[in-house]
């Protein structure tokens, strides 16, 4: 089956935003902490296994990744978070980065964040979610790697993520998802035709 995702190519890597195409269109980004799955998610939904680089080895993407989907829609991979042993001055240029980025980013449409389901909601998920409800920012969080766990953990964990999103007035949607076995593919592919306007 053919999809307009299929066709994504990559187009530059920034480590400033004042290096990004023109604000025009419409992007989407994925964000998450690192290791959860971002790249692995990127080459599923682009059913393309060499697309974005995933890595073993966390922490290692600290730019912004920009892949082109046709002339007007884009997505980007933002830099993982979370990484106890990056040093600090990284993460201060992480947290500049990608706070420029969510704050002055107009084609940005929505965020898709990754969270490995084992350990959804940590610190720097939530605050990124309250800086989201701050801009208005439309979020759909991914469970990735629900291949990890059984059906009655998965239910378990959805029941208390559902509980977690509440206080959130803004836009939050989660879904399961796993990169590795294509689960919830068509489920996010439907989600980023609204957002893209396909
Ligand atoms: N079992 C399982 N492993 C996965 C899944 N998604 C990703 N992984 C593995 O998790 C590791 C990290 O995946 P990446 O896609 O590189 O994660 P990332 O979020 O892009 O990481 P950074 O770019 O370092 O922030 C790799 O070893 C992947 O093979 C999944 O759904 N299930
Ligand atoms: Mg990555």
């Amino acid at each position: 089956m053919s999809s307009p995702y299929q066709k994504a190519y990559f187009l530059l890597s920034v480590a400033n935003v004042k290096q990004l195409p023109s604000d025009e269109g419409i992007e989407v980004a994925i964000v998450g902490r690192s290791n959860a799955g971002k790249s692995s998610i990127l080459n599923r939904i682009t059913h393309n296994k060499q697309l974005a680089r995933v890595s073993k080895t966390p922490g290692r993407t600290q730019l912004i990744n920009l892949f082109k989907i046709d002339e007007t829609r884009r997505i980007a991979d933002l830099p993982g978070y979370g990484y106890a042993k990056v040093p600090l001055a990284a993460k201060q240029r992480w947290q500049t980065l990608v706070d420029t980025y969510l704050r002055t980013r107009q084609s940005l449409k929505g965020l898709l964040l990754v969270m490995d389901i084992r350990h959804p909601m940590r610190d720097l998920d939530t605050q990124l979610l309250e800086y989201c409800e701050h801009y208005q920012l439309p979020v759909h969080i991914l469970l990735n790697k629900a291949d990890k766990l059984t059906k009655g953990a998965i239910a378990k964990t959805l029941s208390e993520v559902k509980l977690a999103l509440t206080p959130y007035r803004n836009s939050v949607t989660f879904s399961c998802f796993s990169a590795l076995k294509g689960t919830g593919t068509q489920e996010l592919h439907s989600l980023l035709d609204e957002w893209y306007g396909y």
